[in-house]
């Protein structure tokens, strides 16, 4: 095997070859999705079959497929083979409605533990790793997803599962853990612990960390590796693309790799739904390419991004995009003015006297919102009240320049605001649904 790659055949492969490739396969899941009483209906209509795709562009001409028509077809509309050949389901956390279900073949679990497989091997795990997954098995797919992946790698892989801080940090000493996979919250509230309890990660065998799951600054990623001392690499995918192992950074950590092997990537203006160019910001649209049970054609992700313009000096083909900015649905608009928590983490982040753990609550008092930033301090300065003030102060003015109005700074004790095992909840808007 060619030492830096696990593919070095589809992970190299020239633009063009790729794009045929792309092409093949996305003819084939046209067919394959065509089975599906959902495709079948929305297709039918509109004549819709392989051989409307003559080039890649012409995937523009396809309707989209949305989230809310994945819930109406709930739970199997969208199962585009015979219900023998499905070995899995996962669904995704949904609070309100029906959550959206993604069933998988073995074939399907091939594709996904390969590219795991290969994102792992990218960042130079090898099968003599010790991988410990601390995110939860069930539906998440951070669970399987990841832990088959590992295994598939060969790394001795420790499903230690989510939460219970002072037992993860004994399996990394005891197992002599090297590689861990966490969302970036978590990472945080680890380094808290493993503080806490007097361990210092640098005389442990760690040297790995995955990130992913949730939106971060690189700010935070750079704390995270600060304060666990490892290289972190962020690592994106979504429940209906699988999970994770849609793109993954490489070592030179600058944008994530998509494979496009196994995915088709357009960037759109959520607005008018047209692309936009290479380096501008818009949501991601991806279509699976390998996906037996349920492909997903031209699917809005809600996610924005940008693709990254250029090559990549590892020599990966596949193109990188951008950390993601947030999600289109995690806007929220206080006096007109459009806020994405990630622009005030990433304000939050530049203060060594905080903490990590933040909380945004948006409220409406007297018919005027107020945006609400509450930030828990490092436990250092916590009791010089003179300090506070000042520090205070200076939050609130960097991130008024950042978002344009002046929020409310509340600078807590640290372990006050609340802490979750899952993905963390950074926005709370209370202001009444009209
Ligand atoms: O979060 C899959 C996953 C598991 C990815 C483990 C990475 C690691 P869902 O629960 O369906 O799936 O959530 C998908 O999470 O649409 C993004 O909004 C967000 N997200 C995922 N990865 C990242 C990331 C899994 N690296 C949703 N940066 C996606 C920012 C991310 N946001």
């Amino acid at each position: 095997m060619d030492k830096e790659f696990w593919q070095p055949e589809i992970e190299k492969m020239s633009r063009k070859e790729l794009e045929a490739l792309q092409l093949e396969r996305l003819k084939k899941t046209i067919t394959q999705a065509l089975n599906s009483p959902f495709y079948k209906e929305k297709y039918g209509k509109l004549n819709i079959t392989a051989d409307s795709v003559k080039s890649l562009d012409d995937l523009r001409k396809l309707p989209f497929t949305t989230k809310a028509e994945m819930r109406e077809s709930y739970p199997f509309g969208l199962m585009a083979t015979d219900m023998k050949n499905v070995v899995r389901l996962h669904s995704s956390s949904g609070t309100t409605g029906n959550p959206t279900v993604i069933c998988h073949t073995k074939n399907d679990l091939d594709c996904w533990a390969n590219r795991m497989a290969r994102s792992f091997y990218m960042i130079g795990l090898r099968d003599t790793d010790v991988f410990q997954n601390s995110s939860g098995y069930g539906m998440f797919t951070g669970g399987l997803g990841i832990h088959y992946g590992a295994e598939k790698l060969g790394a001795m892989t420790v499903p230690a599962g989510a939460g219970n801080s002072l037992r993860q940090i004994k399996f990394i000493t005891d197992f002599g853990t090297t590689a861990i996979h966490a969302i970036p919250s978590y990472a945080l509230r680890l380094a808290d612990v493993f503080e806490e309890v007097g361990v210092d990660p640098k005389k442990t065998k760690l040297t790995t960390l995955v990130i992913g799951a949730e939106p971060h600054t690189e700010e935070t990623r750079r704390k995270i590796e600060q304060r666990l001392s490892v290289k972190a690499y962020n690592s994106f995918g979504m429940s209906e693309m699988s999970g994770p192992g849609v793109a993954f950074e490489c070592k030179e950590q600058n944008g994530m790799h998509l494979w496009e092997d196994s995915f088709i990537i357009e960037i759109v203006d959520p607005d008018t739904l047209e692309p936009v160019p290479d380096g501008e910001v818009g949501e991601m649209v991806l279509t699976t390419l390998d996906r037996e049970a349920m492909p997903l054609i031209r699917y809005r992700t809600r996610d924005l991004t940008r693709i990254l313009p250029g090559d990549c000096p590892c020599g990966r083909t596949h193109r990188r995009i951008d950390r993601i900015k947030g999600r289109s649905d995690d806007m929220f608009i206080v006096k007109g003015v459009n806020i994405f928590p990630m622009q005030i983490e990433k304000i939050l982040m530049q203060f060594h006297e905080l903490s990590s753990n933040y909380l945004i609550t948006v409220e409406n008092h007297n018919n005027s919102d107020d945006v609400i930033v509450e930030v828990e301090l490092d436990k250092l300065i916590a009791d010089d009240p003179l300090k506070l003030v000042a520090l205070t102060k200076e939050i609130t003015r960097h991130l008024k320049d950042e978002i344009l109005l002046t929020p409310k700074v509340k600078l807590v004790e640290r372990g006050t605001l609340p802490q979750s095992d899952g993905k963390a909840v950074r926005v709370i808007d209370k202001r009444p649904k009209e």
